[in-house]
């Protein structure tokens, strides 16, 4: 425990932490298990291509999610896309800026728009009022985010989209396991997409899926998965390649194995950071609804520099000094990205996403974190946050480069 400036690393002192504490470490869970499965598909000598270890995580996700189908893909970033496709989405999609490049890109890289719109200023979700406000002629849907696995405005957005006649699809990269008055996050809108990335709370290596109750919309995007075909030697669409292997599959079956473990994992990490950070000034917590499920994948805190006279970034530069890596999720606003900034029109100004994107930090969790240790971090952060002005006076370059690990 720090107790005065001189027992920082950044003035000299040792680390709190001796190994790097990260955030995303993957949640893998039974190893024997993942090589079993790997050796049976080694086995089978059938490791993709509707192979039957992707069929199996395909039946799990859909339980999950409640939803009448699964789409596995090799990624979320390849899954928003064929949604798109599968969608017939067409000119202009809004999107909120504060989130992952991916959410605009899989927009973009389908030559469609991706028209930024402002958040809550408290939680962060795409704000309903301003996307009604950016609702032009060339508007084919709401492409909204479940950021940091809370539920964004679900019932405002399905009201807003059906009165408009929009498609509505939600990124739902960050809200796997996840429920919205009690229903699983998966069935929301015409569609849904879930991230299996190795740092999200069940992980494939890489991976994602499509969800949905549209057994058409399924259908079609089973087929652009997969080059677009649609019997034997019968090609219907343009499609891509974007099958999940066995690989993955296994890695995604043994990890989902063990979910209810991770949530668990998660939710007392959340629990100490809660407590640890409830009476530190110039902090927020971005808090879960315990009324609802959740993954508690992220933590993410809100820095008030008027407070604590430190900056999020020399707060990040400092944990980092301590061996304490977070990841400023998500800065900067996608719509302030040079692809975005530079575009014509111009993107609009959006002052709860800048102001949000400014402030966020996303702490150590998940399999790389005890709830012991993230009881030292929320002990650091609330030291160096009642400590900022007096740090601030002596901070000089601090080691590191805070986005190198
Ligand atoms: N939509 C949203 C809202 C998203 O957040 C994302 C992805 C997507 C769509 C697209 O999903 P995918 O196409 O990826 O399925 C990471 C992930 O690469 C990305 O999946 C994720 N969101 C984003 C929020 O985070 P980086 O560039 O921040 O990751 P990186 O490499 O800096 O790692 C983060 C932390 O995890 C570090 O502390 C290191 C640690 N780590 C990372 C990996 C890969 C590990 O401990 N082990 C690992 O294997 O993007």
């Amino acid at each position: 425990m720090k107790r005065t400036i001189r027992d920082l690393a950044a003035f000299g002192g040792a680390p709190e932490f001796a190994e790097p504490l990260v955030l995303g470490k993957p949640g893998v869970g039974n190893r024997q298990r993942l090589f079993t499965l790997l050796g049976e598909a080694l086995d089978r000598g059938w490791l993709t291509n509707g192979a039957p270890l992707a069929g199996q995580f395909e039946r799990q996700v859909a339980e999950v999610a409640g939803t009448r189908h699964a789409v596995l893909t090799c990624n979320a970033t390849v899954a928003l896309q064929l949604a798109i496709r599968a969608l017939g989405l067409t000119g202009e999609v809004i999107v909120p800026a504060l989130t992952f490049a991916a959410t605009a890109h899989a927009v973009s890289w389908l030559g469609l728009r991706p028209v930024f719109c402002d958040v809550h200023p408290v939680t962060g979700q795409l704000d309903p009022a301003h996307a009604e406000s950016l609702i032009g002629p060339e508007t084919s849907a709401i492409l909204a985010v479940h950021l940091w696995g809370n539920p964004c405005a679900i019932g405002e957005l399905e009201e807003l989209a059906a009165r408009r006649g929009l498609a509505l699809l939600f990124d739902a990269a960050h809200a796997f396991g996840c429920t919205w008055r009690g229903k699983p996050i998966g069935g929301f809108g015409s569609a849904e997409v879930f991230s299996f990335h190795s740092t999200k709370f069940v992980n494939s290596f890489e991976g994602g899926a499509i969800v949905t109750d549209d057994d058409a919309l399924a259908g079609r995007a089973v087929a652009l998965r997969n080059f677009g075909i649609t019997g034997p030697d019968e090609v219907s669409h343009v499609g891509t390649n974007g099958k999940m292997h066995e690989a993955s599959a296994a890695m995604g079956l043994t990890s989902l194995a063990e979910l209810e473990r991770f949530r668990e994992r998660n939710r007392r990490n959340y629990q100490v950071y809660r407590k640890g950070l409830a009476s530190v000034a110039g902090v927020r917590l971005i808090e879960f609804d315990e009324r609802e499920q959740h993954n508690y994948q992220y933590v993410v805190i809100l820095v008030d520099e008027e407070i604590t006279g430190l900056s999020r970034d020399e707060l990040a530069r400092l944990l980092y000094a301590e061996n304490v890596v977070t990841r400023r999720y998500f800065y900067p606003g996608c719509h302030t990205m040079a692809p975005y900034a530079t575009a014509q029109p111009l993107p609009n100004r959006l002052p709860n996403t800048e102001d949000l994107a400014a402030r966020c930090l996303a702490l150590p969790t998940g399999a790389a974190a005890t709830p012991q240790q993230a009881r030292k971090v929320a002990e650091l952060v609330g030291f160096l946050a009642e400590s900022g002005r007096e740090v601030t006076a002596r901070l000089t370059p601090v080691r590191g480069d805070l986005m190198t690990t």
